[in-house]
C-alpha cells in the first residue's frame, strides 16, 4: 500500500477507482476537504505517480495496487466512487468489486452513465445487498478539482452516507444571489454558502438530470456560436471586437461561464502565427461524446418537444461533414442581401435573441425532466435542480437563479415560459428575436437553434396548430381517425375517403 507521509487513519473515509483526469481531480478535492481517500487504477503506474505527486493533502491519499487492497483499506460501510470510461468499463469495475464488497457497502458511479444503465445496475446490486448511487458530476476537470455540481440518484439512506462528503466537495454559491462564494480560490475549500448538490431521486434520477444538463449545455454552446456567426456574417465584426461584446453581455442577464469563456476565446491570439485570432485557425468541426444525442433521443422516445436541444446536436453533425460542405459551398448559392442597419441595434437584437432562445431551450430541458419523473416514479425538485447548477457546472449562469425563483413561486409550473418573469422577458424581447431570425434567413446565415426556439415559442403559444389538417391526412390514407372540435376529447371519428386518384396506366 502506498500512502502519503502521514496516513492518520487505519481506514479511508472513501475510495476512488479510475485515475484519469476526472478521478485525479475529484480525489484531490475530497482529500483537500479533510477526507482520507484510497485510490486505485487499472494501470498501477498511474496510481504510484498520483500518490507520489500528492504527498501532503489535508485528508491524505492512500494508493492501492489491487482491488482487494483497495477494498480492505475502506471504512464500513465502504464507499467507492467509480470514475472510469462510461459503459463496459464501469460494468467491469462493478463486477470486480461485487465479490469483495459486503452488505450495505456503496458503489458510486460518477461517470456519464446512461440513466437506464444506472437503473439496471442499482437493481442488480440491490439484489446482492449492495447499494448503488449514480451521481452526475459536472464541471469538467476544473469542477472536479475545485467544486463540481453533483447530482446523486439513489435511495435516501445511501444519500445520507455520502452527503457530508458530497456537500463538502461541491461548488458553493451565495444563497440569495446564486453567485459563487467570493474568495473561493483553487485549493482553498469554500466555507459557508449553498452546496451545489442535493438529493435528486431514486436510482437513475441523478444521471438523467445530468444528461439533461448536458443537453442544455449543447444548446447554450450552439446559441452562442449562432450569435457569433450572426455578428460575423451580418456585421463583419472581428473576433476581438466580438470578445468585447461578449464581455459586456457577461455583465448583464447573460452572465454565465460559457459567455465568459467565449469572450476569452474570441480575444485570444493564435499562439502559432501570433497575429491571427485563435478562433480563426480552429477547424470548424465539432465533436461530441453522446449525452446531447441521448437527451434528444429520449425526447423523441417520450414525445416531448425539445427541438432546440436536438438542433444543437444536428448542428455538430453538420459541422462534422466538412469536406462535403466545402464541396457544396461551390455549388449552392445563397441570397445576396446584406444588412445595412445600425450595428448597435443589431448587436442588442442578437443578445435578445440569444436570451429568448436560451429560455426556450431550458423550458424544453425542464419539460423533459417533468415527463421523465412520471415515467420513472421520481419526485424531482426543479427549483433545487436549477439551484445546484448555479455553481460548478458548465452551464452555471445568473439566469439559473431566475429558474429557482420561478419554481419557488410555483412548484407545479407547467412550462418555464409561463412564469411571469420569463413571460415578461420574452414579450419585451421578442420583436428583436424575430428580427434576428428573419435577418438570418434573408441573409443566408444559419441560425438553427434561434429559429427552432422561436418556432417552439410560437407553437407552444398557439391555441390551434395546423395539426387538424395533418390528422385529416392521417385519417385519409391510414384510417387513423380524428377527434372533432365540437365533441368531447377521446371520441374518435372516421370518414370513408374516396380512393386517391391514381395515374392511369395505359393498357
Ligand atoms: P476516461 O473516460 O478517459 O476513462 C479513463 C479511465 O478509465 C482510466 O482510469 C482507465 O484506466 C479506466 N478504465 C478503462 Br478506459 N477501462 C477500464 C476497465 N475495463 N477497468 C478499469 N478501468 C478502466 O476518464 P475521464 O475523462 O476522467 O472520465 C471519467 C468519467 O467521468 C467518464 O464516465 C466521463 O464520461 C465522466 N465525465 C468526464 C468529464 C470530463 O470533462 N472529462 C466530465 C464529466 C464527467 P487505465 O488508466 O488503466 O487505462
Amino acid at each position: 500500500m502506498l500512502t502519503d507521509s502521514r496516513m492518520p487513519k487505519s481506514h479511508s473515509d472513501i475510495g476512488l477507482i479510475g485515475l484519469a483526469v476526472m478521478g485525479q481531480n475529484l480525489a484531490l478535492n475530497i482529500a483537500d476537504h479533510g477526507f482520507q481517500i484510497s485510490v486505485f487504477n487499472r494501470t498501477t503506474e498511474k496510481t504510484d505517480k498520483f500518490v507520489a505527486e500528492n504527498p501532503n493533502t489535508p485528508g491524505g491519499v492512500v494508493g492501492t495496487r489491487t482491488l482487494e487492497e483497495f477494498v480492505q483499506s475502506l471504512s464500513r460501510p465502504r464507499k467507492a466512487i467509480i470514475l472510469v470510461q462510461a459503459g463496459k468499463a464501469t460494468d467491469a469495475v462493478i463486477d470486480g468489486l461485487v465479490p469483495l464488497f459486503e452488505k450495505d457497502d456503496i458503489i458510486i458511479d460518477g461517470g456519464n452513465a446512461l440513466w437506464t444503465d444506472t437503473i439496471r445496475r442499482e437493481k442488480a446490486l440491490k439484489e446482492k445487498g449492495l447499494r448503488f448511487i449514480g451521481s452526475g458530476v459536472s464541471g469538467g476537470e476544473e469542477g472536479a478539482r475545485f467544486g463540481p455540481s453533483l447530482m446523486p440518484g439513489c435511495d435516501p439512506a445511501a444519500w445520507k452516507e455520502i452527503k457530508p462528503i458530497w456537500e463538502a466537495v461541491a461548488a458553493k454559491v451565495d444563497a440569495k444571489t446564486g453567485k459563487p462564494i467570493p474568495g473561493a480560490k483553487p485549493g482553498q475549500p469554500v466555507k459557508g454558502g449553498v452546496p451545489c448538490t442535493t438529493y435528486i431521486g431514486e436510482n437513475g434520477a441523478g444521471h438523467y438530470v445530468k444528461m439533461v444538463h448536458n443537453g442544455i449545455e449543447y444548446g447554450d454552446m450552439q446559441m452562442i456560436c449562432e450569435a457569433y456567426a450572426l455578428m460575423q456574417g451580418l456585421l463583419g465584426l472581428k473576433p476581438a471586437e466580438m470578445g468585447e461584446i461578449f464581455s459586456e453581455w457577461n455583465r448583464g442577464t447573460l452572465d454565465s461561464f460559457l459567455i465568459e469563456i467565449t469572450a476569452d476565446i474570441l480575444k485570444q491570439k493564435d499562439p502559432v502565427t501570433k497575429r491571427k485570432a485563435f478562433v480563426d485557425v480552429v477547424l470548424d468541426t465539432a465533436g461530441q461524446k453522446g449525452t446531447g444525442k441521448w437527451t434528444s433521443v429520449n425526447a423523441l422516445d417520450m414525445g416531448v418537444p425539445a427541438p432546440t436541444i436536438a438542433e444543437s446536436v444536428f448542428a455538430r453533425c453538420i459541422s462534422a461533414i466538412k469536406e462535403e460542405r466545402v464541396a457544396a459551398s461551390k455549388i449552392l448559392k445563397g441570397p445576396a442581401k446584406k444588412y445595412r442597419g445600425s450595428k448597435k441595434a443589431l448587436v442588442e437584437a442578437i443578445r435578445d435573441a440569444l436570451y429568448c432562445s436560451k429560455i426556450c431551450s431550458y423550458a424544453q430541458g425542464f419539460q423533459l425532466m417533468r415527463t421523465a419523473q412520471k415515467d420513472y416514479g421520481w419526485e424531482l425538485n426543479f427549483g433545487e435542480i436549477a439551484q445546484i447548477w448555479r455553481g460548478g457546472c458548465i452551464i452555471r449562469a445568473a439566469f439559473l437563479q431566475k429558474i429557482t425563483e420561478a419554481y419557488a413561486r410555483n412548484p407545479n409550473l407547467a412550462n418555464l415560459l409561463l412564469d411571469p418573469y420569463f413571460n415578461k422577458t420574452v414579450r419585451k424581447a421578442q420583436e428583436n428575436w424575430r428580427k434576428v431570425v428573419s435577418l438570418a434567413a434573408e441573409c443566408g446565415v444559419a441560425a438553427p437553434t434561434f429559429s427552432s426556439a422561436l418556432a417552439y415559442y410560437d407553437s407552444y403559444r398557439s391555441a390551434r396548430l395546423p395539426a387538424n389538417l395533418l390528422q385529416a391526412q392521417r385519417d385519409y390514407f391510414g384510417a387513423h381517425t380524428y377527434e372533432r372540435v365540437d365533441q368531447p376529447r377521446g371520441k374518435f371519428f372516421h370518414i370513408d375517403w374516396p380512393e386517391p386518384t391514381r395515374p392511369q396506366i395505359p393498357a
